[in-house]
């Protein structure tokens, strides 16, 4: 288990070392790289681009969600129970992280919550298998 976990972070360690050289090092990020999934995210009005996300279970996500659009937006995850999962509130011009680990398979519905958005489109889909 511990062996196996050691591996794992090796791993990405490796793999961020990997990006930090690709990217010629003037950018690279102070923070330990999460694993899992890290999807980049546009809102815009009334759309999520991409809107498809596939993950597995207990995978951890990231989703980078960018506000390119002239109003402020959410990103709101829902669980399989209907509830809200997660949520991350943005601002024009903003970006936010917004981090999610699936517990169970199944298709999570993710919407803007503000009013009429959903309706006029601020809707993906996160499929879990
Ligand atoms: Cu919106």
């Amino acid at each position: 288990m511990n062996m196996r976990k050691g591996s794992v972070v090796g791993f990405i360690s490796l793999l961020a070392m990997l990006l930090a050289a690709c990217s010629g090092g003037g950018g690279a990020s102070p923070q330990a790289p999460a694993s899992g999934a890290t999807f980049n995210v546009v809102a815009t009005e009334f759309a999520f681009n991409p809107n498809t996300f596939k993950a597995g279970v207990g995978q951890p996500i990231t989703f980078k969600i960018t506000n390119n659009g002239q109003v402020d937006h959410t990103f709101v995850i829902m669980g399989l129970d209907g509830k809200e999962a997660a949520k991350a509130s943005i601002k024009t011009g903003a970006t936010e992280t917004l981090q999610f680990t699936p517990t169970a398979a199944g298709d999570y519905p993710i919407i803007c919550n503000l009013a009429g958005h959903k309706a006029a489109g601020m809707t993906a889909m996160l499929s879990v298998k």
